[in-house]
């Protein structure tokens, strides 16, 4: 790995990709072979590979231990246990959800069989407010689902008390938030329930998979009988059914992930604080910290780029890092109400949502996680810093 010093030296230009290997987006922590094998073959001696398992009953005692609450119920990713909570509130209706956010959040309101009301977030924080939520309220809407992104979080107590004067239920998309917390007290027990993803690209995964938290003992009746399709736990007669079980191969995965998890999270934030050494001085290149939490999973690392003043947009910086082998990904573009099918379906949010418009033409998320390197993360910090540098130049390249 050579600096680069001129425009020639870019991928772009006809010069050698920074790396011979691609730089995913992120996390990807994955046990070790031997753990993993040991894992893989003590659910093969015992023939049991799914349904409500041995190892499964221990992932979520041990989540709910971890989360501080009464109720952790494993399911196959987020988006099922978003959909399934959805599900179990509301036969129909409307629910305030923000534009800046991945479009499973959305989706899953829209397959529940429930309209999703878009709203815009704060520009500082990504989150939603209560000013945020009250500018797109409307009188039939039946709850909130509010979004803890990057490893932050919304300001809980204010969105409480905020659903509270409206008397709807708030509950929360968590899937970037497993570990973070707030004056010592974890995500997981804010609201009617929350959502965490342990897909591979979040900081506990087991390849594909999640959690519902949640402290009601009669909304966790009603998930453990709609998770499959015969339910489990306390009978109770339920909207419907689906298949949003884990695997054991998953629960494995999933357990180890969270014997890792304190190692894990302390990488991150070490590569964090590398990222904000190396871009410290870049022109127009802001890192976003995550807000709301005292205590950060530093599930992505996010940049704001201002394109006057660093001399590309953020997509050609990013066509530009991809030319490198840095894959940075633009989440969330475009924004939810933009996308298929909110942009026909919804056009009334297409000219309302202009700080999730802003966000979404200016954030870029660089490589955390297991597969970046310290040095790594300098090298990519030079391409910028080169970059910004050359940028006036590099236009032609990216056009
Ligand atoms: N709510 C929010 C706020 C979310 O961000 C998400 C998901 C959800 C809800 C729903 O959670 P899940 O239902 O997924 O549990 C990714 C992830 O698929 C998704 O989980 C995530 N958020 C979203 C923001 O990003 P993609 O399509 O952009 O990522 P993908 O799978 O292409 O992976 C990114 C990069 O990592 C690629 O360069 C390839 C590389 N990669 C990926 C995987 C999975 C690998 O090298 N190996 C791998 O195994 O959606």
């Amino acid at each position: 790995m050579t600096e680069k010093r001129s425009v020639a030296d870019f991928a772009v230009a006809g010069g050698s990709p920074q790396f011979s290997k691609i730089i995913p987006v992120g996390q990807l922590y994955f046990p070790s072979w031997d753990r993993y094998e040991a894992a893989m073959r003590d659910i093969f001696n015992r023939r049991y590979y799914t349904n409500h398992g041995p190892l499964l009953e221990r992932l979520e005692a041990r989540l709910e231990a971890f989360f501080g609450v009464r109720h952790a119920i494993a399911v196959t990713n987020a988006t099922i246990g978003l959909i399934m909570i959805a599900k179990a509130l509301f036969r129909s209706g409307k629910i305030l959800v923000p534009g800046f956010t991945f479009v499973g959040t959305a989706q899953a309101i829209s397959f529940a069989g429930l309209d999703p009301v878009f709203c815009d977030v704060d520009a500082s924080t990504h989150h939603v407010t209560p000013e945020s939520l009250d500018r797109a309220f409307e009188p039939d809407l039946r709850a909130i689902l509010g979004v803890n992104l990057w490893g932050g979080a919304v300001d809980f107590g204010s969105i409480q008390h905020f659903a509270e004067s409206k008397g709807i239920p708030v509950f929360y998309d968590s899937a970037h938030g497993i570990g973070s917390s707030i004056g010592g007290r974890r995500l997981g027990s804010f609201g009617l329930a929350e959502v965490f993803s342990f897909h591979a690209t979040k900081v506990l995964g087991s390849t594909e998979g999640g959690c519902i938290c949640t402290n009601d003992d009669d909304l966790a009746a009603l998930l453990r009988n709609m998770r499959c399709g015969y339910g489990m736990g306390r009978i109770v007669e339920v909207p419907v059914t689906t298949n949003g079980r884990m695997s054991e191969a998953q629960a494995a995965i999933a357990l180890m992930s969270l014997d890792d998890l304190d190692e894990h999270i302390a990488r991150n934030q070490a590569l964090a604080a590398r990222y904000a050494a190396a871009l410290s001085e870049v022109p127009g290149i802001e890192l976003c910290e995550p807000s709301g939490v005292d205590f950060s999973n530093r599930q992505y690392l996010v940049c704001a780029v201002d394109e006057d003043t660093f001399g590309l947009s953020r997509d050609r910086l990013a066509r530009l890092l991809k030319a490198e082998n840095i894959y940075a990904r633009r989440y969330f573009f475009p924004g939810v109400h933009r996308s298929v099918p909110y942009a026909t379906q919804y056009p009334q949010y297409l000219d309302r949502l202009t700080t999730t418009d802003a966000l979404c033409s200016k954030l870029i998320q660089l490589p955390i996680g297991a597969l970046v390197t310290e040095e790594d993360i300098d090298a990519i910090g030079g391409v910028i810093r080169v970059a910004s540098r050359h940028a006036h130049a590099l236009q032609r390249y990216l056009t």
